[in-house]
C-alpha cells in the first residue's frame, strides 16, 4: 500500500480527483478557468464578485454544459449584488458554494442543497460556520492575494483544525508541493491555490498581469485598504504604493480612497494597465516562475507534495539520519 492524498474526506464528499480548490478570484475566475481545473481533477471555481446575478448565471451555466465533473461558486459577500447572486446559486443548484469577505450565516437555509464552504479568517468564525452547517471551511492566512484577514497561514490553520471537526482547506502562500506537504502537517484536508493559477493558461486575464506575476519578487506585494477596514494584498506597482501612502494622509477622506479604488482590480485584469491597475497577487508571487496547463499545475503540484512527504526524506536537508552510540 503506498500512501497517497486521494480519496480523502474533501475527494470523496466532493467528488475530486486531487484535493486542491481554484482560488474564486473577482473578475478573473471564470468559467473557462474552472472547467479546466475541474477537468484536470480538482474544484474549479467561478467568482462571482462583484457581478450581477445574469451575469453569474451565464458562467454557471456555461462550465454545466462544459463538465461533469463538480464546481464550485465562490459569492464576494461586500459585493453590491450579493443578494441577487445568492438567489441565483440556489436556483442554480451548484455542487459548491465558497463565501469570501464576511459571514454568511443568513443564506445557509437558502442554500441546503448545496455543499457550503466559507473562507474563514479567524476561528469564532470557523466555530460559527461548522453549527451553521457548512460542509466544511477554508482557512486563509494573509498570505494570500486580495482581500485578507490578519493571521497568517502558519498560525490559523492549526488553530482552525483544533476547534472544529469539519475538513479545514488551507489558503494562502501555497503554490508548490512543499505548500500542499505543510498544509497536510497543520491538519488540513485541501488546499487552495489563487496566484499560481493566474498562470494557467486557460486564465484569461490580460497578458501584463501575468507578467507582473512572473516578474515578482518576494517582497513586491503589500497590503493596502486596512485604514477602511478591508485590507487587500496586491502586488507593488505606482497604483498600490500611491493608495498607501493616501492611508496615511489625514487630508484625504475615507470617500476619496475608496473612490481611488473603484475599479482598479478591473483596471488590471481587462486592461493590464501596469501603473493604474490594482493587480492582486499573493506572497507566493516571486517562488512562480512558468506558464502552465491547469492539469500541469495540479499534477507537478502534487508530484513534489507527494516526494516531499511519502518518498524522499533528502527533500527536509536539516533531517539526518544519526547513530547515536550506545
Ligand atoms: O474574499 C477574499 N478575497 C478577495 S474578495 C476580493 S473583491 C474585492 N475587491 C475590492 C476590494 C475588496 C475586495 C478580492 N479578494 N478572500 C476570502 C477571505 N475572506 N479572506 C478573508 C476573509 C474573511 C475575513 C473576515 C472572511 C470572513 C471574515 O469575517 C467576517 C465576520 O463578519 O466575521
Amino acid at each position: 500500500m503506498r500512501k497517497s492524498f486521494y480519496n480523502n474526506i474533501i475527494c470523496t464528499g466532493l467528488g475530486i480527483k486531487y484535493p486542491i480548490f481554484q482560488g474564486g478570484m473577482a473578475w478573473i475566475s471564470d468559467a473557462t478557468l474552472a472547467i479546466a481545473v475541474s477537468e484536470a481533477g480538482g474544484l474549479g471555481i467561478i467568482a462571482a464578485g462583484h457581478a450581477p446575478g445574469d451575469v453569474v448565471r451565464a458562467e454557471i451555466r456555461k462550465a454545466k454544459e462544459a463538465t461533469i465533473a463538480p464546481f464550485g461558486v465562490n459569492i464576494m459577500l461586500m459585493s453590491p449584488h450579493v443578494e441577487e447572486v445568492a438567489q441565483v446559486i440556489a436556483e442554480e443548484k451548484v455542487d459548491v458554494i465558497i463565501t469570501g469577505a464576511g459571514n454568511p450565516g443568513k443564506y445557509m437555509k437558502l442554500w441546503q442543497g448545496s455543499k457550503v464552504i466559507p473562507v474563514v479568517a479567524s476561528t469564532a468564525l470557523a466555530k460559527m460556520m461548522q453549527r451553521a452547517g457548512a460542509f466544511a471551511v477554508i482557512a486563509e492566512g494573509c498570505e494570500a492575494g486580495g482581500h485578507i484577514g490578519e493571521l497568517t497561514t502558519m498560525a490559523l490553520v492549526p488553530q482552525v483544525c483544533d476547534v472544529v471537526d469539519i475538513p479545514v482547506i488551507a489558503a494562502g502562500g501555497i503554490g508548490d508541493g512543499r505548500g500542499i506537504a505543510a498544509a497536510f502537517m497543520l491538519g488540513a484536508s485541501g488546499v487552495q491555490v489563487g496566484t499560481r493559477f493566474l498562470l494557467a493558461d486557460e486564465c484569461t486575464v490580460h497578458p501584463h498581469y501575468k507578467e507582473m506575476v512572473l516578474k515578482a519578487n518576494d517582497i513586491d506585494t503589500i497590503a493596502t485598504g486596512k485604514r477602511l477596514g478591508h485590507p487587500v494584498r496586491a502586488l507593488k506597482n505606482k497604483f498600490s504604493r500611491d493608495y498607501f501612502s493616501k492611508e496615511y494622509d489625514s487630508s484625504i477622506s475615507n470617500e476619496e480612497l475608496e473612490a481611488l479604488g473603484s475599479g482598479s482590480l478591473q483596471c488590471a485584469v481587462k486592461d493590464g494597465d501596469k501603473m493604474n491597475g490594482c493587480f492582486m497577487a499573493g506572497q507566493i508571487s516571486g517562488l512562480l516562475n512558468k506558464e502552465q496547463s491547469a492539469k500541469e499545475i495540479i499534477e507537478e503540484m502534487f508530484t513534489q507534495a507527494e516526494e516531499v512527504l511519502f518518498t524522499q526524506q533528502a527533500n527536509f536537508p536539516e533531517i539526518k539520519t544519526v547513530n547515536f552510540p550506545k
